[in-house]
């Protein structure tokens, strides 16, 4: 899982309220490596299709009007374990549950306005990734890596 990448979404409301930086600062001092970014703004066939699992569920419409709303950041982290460590970092679905020092624990009020996504496996991440990066994914490495891995 050294090679493991995930896909993380700024949504609108954490653009437009600048929690960028931040999020993008957190992942990277964890030591997570930037592999895709890009400040996009959706349409709604494309939010229905990145959220076609929910689809049947009653909270779909506002969801993908929430994630049209405005430009969102799409993003590819990489790193070993960066799917389940990603969804730490983010914190619990409703910020209400989420602990203080993740993302929606310390950024966020409503379940409606959680300010980021997270894949939530290795599959869902690799389909994900492909819908969002089609051009894929930047392929770097950081003179860091012995620095942060064994
Ligand atoms: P997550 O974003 O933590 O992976 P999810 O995939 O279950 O959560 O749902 C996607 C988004 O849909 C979530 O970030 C916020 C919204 N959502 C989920 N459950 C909801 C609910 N019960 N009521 C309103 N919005 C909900
Ligand atoms: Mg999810």
């Amino acid at each position: 899982s050294e090679m493991e990448q995930t896909f993380i979404m700024i949504k609108p409301d954490g653009v437009q309220r600048g929690l960028v930086g931040e999020i993008i600062s957190r992942f990277e001092k964890k030591g997570f490596y930037l592999k895709g970014l890009k400040l996009i703004n959706v349409e709604r066939s494309f939010a229905e299709k990145h959220y076609a699992d929910l689809s049947a569920k009653p909270f779909f419409n506002g969801l993908v009007e929430y994630i049209i709303s405005g430009p969102v950041i799409a993003m590819v982290w990489q790193g070993k374990n960066v799917v389940i460590t990603g969804r730490k970092i983010i914190g619990a679905t409703n910020p209400a549950e989420s602990a203080p020092g993740t993302i929606r624990g310390d950024f966020a009020i409503d379940i409606g306005r959680n300010v980021i996504h997270g894949s939530d496996s290795v599959e869902s991440a690799r389909k994900e990734i492909a819908l969002w990066f089609p051009e894929c994914p930047f392929n770097w490495q950081s003179c860091l890596h012995p620095w942060i891995y064994e």
